[in-house]
């Protein structure tokens, strides 16, 4: 009844770096909406809340500050460093922050956790508050098995005396992947007393006791891992692909032109970079998008040779570029490209990939960033660099056939140029192309109103705020 969820007082808890909050509160604010009448404390640090709000004002979702640990007048000497730093501080600045909030709403106890799954530390918080505890895991279910199998990989590592080109085939459905492919948390010797890799390890003991665990994938998105999976948790809640089942906006088509609509008008996609209008300049599936997530930026030997292999392959392309492109990107390369390329700070990345023009991603590997490009029916070349990234790469082409690596692992301009052209213009890139559309159609199942993660989503937001 409205009486008894009105007492009811959900605490989020972000990880505020990297491609984390965004999707997290995505995800809060559909809850949110469905139950008006119980609060929600979201909890991340200044900079994130700023960030994943921006200017937008959720009536029952309250931003909370939580301390980010750095000293004043900090500047990162690696990115790395204002994670440890923030790590420091976590839980307690958590603890102390859902104090404050509580006091602030006039005593409300907090009777559910919704936090990002790396946040083991709520596993006792939520039985100490007697409260639910839900995480969420904002990567793909392989790379969620690879960290609760932990224990197991290093034992076996060890055993093998540290030879990382064996296969993975001991642990269900990860048949295709080596040991070389795991997250550096997971198998790399001089990372794993990193409070990161700390942090990873102990999730992958804790995990098991959430109330449930909800995952950005869908039902057609590794079966066999997925059953592994569900033997391992009390539930197992497939509630993506976020793109699709967390955004507001007008039900997904094949090959639509969402320029057609006007974006300028659709507060979700503005197209102040005047990407969307380029591209419905260009024929089908014939543009390179260019992107490698929220924060990375391949080193400058790789940015100049993918520089130079777009410009020889005489590809459109759109490269949304962290960082100046006239002074990272070889001499006069944006006047030379300017009729065949647009080089943006930052771009609607989501309707991008979502457009027929759009032929191959060129990509980091991030799973939103996949995702995305499923959604869309866009296949990609791959260049990760860390954390899931290798083990995401390694399923996009050996399990899912939709994805390809570039040659030793890196951007040389040969090397690059040749799957520019395999996925672009070539019978491979056809059967890429054919098989992601299979599975974005597997992706809109999902979504309909009886599809699977639909379903599972209205399980999410009982368990929330009931
Ligand atoms: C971390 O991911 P990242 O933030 O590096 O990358 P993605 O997961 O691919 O997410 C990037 C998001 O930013 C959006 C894009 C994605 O939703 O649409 N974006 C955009 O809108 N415009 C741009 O110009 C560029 C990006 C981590 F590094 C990964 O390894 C993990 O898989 C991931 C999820 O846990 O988090």
């Amino acid at each position: 009844s409205s009486s008894s969820s009105s007492s009811l007082h959900v605490a989020v808890l972000a990880f505020p770096f990297g491609t984390h909050a965004g999707p997290l509160l995505s995800l809060v604010e559909k809850i949110a909406d469905s139950a008006p009448n119980v609060t929600f404390s979201f909890f991340s640090t200044a900079r994130s809340i700023d960030k994943v709000f921006s200017n937008k004002r959720i009536p029952n979702v309250r931003p909370r500050i939580v301390h980010d640990g750095l000293p004043k007048g900090f500047r990162p000497s690696s990115p790395m460093e204002p994670i440890n730093l923030f790590l420091k501080e976590t839980p307690e600045n958590y603890r102390r922050a859902m104090e404050e909030a509580v006091e602030e709403e006039n005593g409300k106890k907090i009777t559910c956790l919704v936090s990002d799954a790396f946040y083991w530390f709520c596993a006792d918080m939520a039985e100490e508050m007697q409260a639910k505890w839900i995480p969420v895991w904002t990567s793909g279910p392989h790379s969620l098995l690879a960290h609760l199998s932990t224990d197991i990989l290093r034992w076996r590592l060890s055993w093998n005396g540290g030879k990382k080109d064996r296969t993975l085939n001991f642990i269900p459905g990860l048949s295709d992947a080596n040991f070389s492919d795991l997250p550096r948390e997971i198998a790399s010797e001089e990372e794993m007393e990193a409070p990161f890799a700390a942090m990873m390890h102990k999730m992958s003991q804790m995990l098991p006791r959430a109330t449930a665990l909800a995952i950005n994938s869908f039902d057609a998105v590794f079966p066999t891992i997925v059953k592994e999976l569900e033997s391992k948790f009390k539930l197992l809640l497939l509630v993506g692909p976020f793109p699709i089942t967390t955004k507001p906006k007008p039900p997904l088509r094949v090959r639509v032109k969402i320029t057609a609509e006007n974006p300028d008008s659709d507060p979700i996609s503005p197209d102040s970079t005047g990407c969307l209008k380029w591209l419905d300049q260009q024929e089908d599936a014939s543009v390179a998008y260019i992107s490698f997530g929220s924060f990375m930026t391949p080193p400058p030997h790789e940015l100049a040779a993918l520089a130079d292999a777009i410009e020889e392959s005489g590809f459109p392309f759109i490269w949304s570029f962290r960082g100046d492109p006239e002074t990272e990107l070889p001499f006069a390369f944006l006047k030379r490209t300017k009729n065949k390329g647009k080089v943006v700070p930052w771009a609607p990345q989501s309707h991008i990939l979502k457009h027929r023009a759009v032929g191959v991603f060129v990509t980091h590997c991030g799973w939103n960033s996949i995702m995305e490009s499923v959604v869309g029916g866009v296949p990609m070349i791959c260049r990760p660099f860390f954390g899931d990234q290798m083990l995401n790469t390694r399923m996009l082409e050996k399990a899912w056939g939709i994805g390809v690596g570039v040659e030793s692992g890196e951007f040389t301009r040969k090397g690059t140029l040749k799957v520019l052209e395999m996925v672009l213009a070539s019978e491979k890139g056809n059967v890429m192309r054919q098989k992601v559309v299979e599975l974005q159609y597997s992706a809109m199942e999902a979504d309909k109103p009886y599809g699977n993660s639909t379903q599972n989503f209205k399980t999410l937001i009982d368990l929330v705020t009931k």
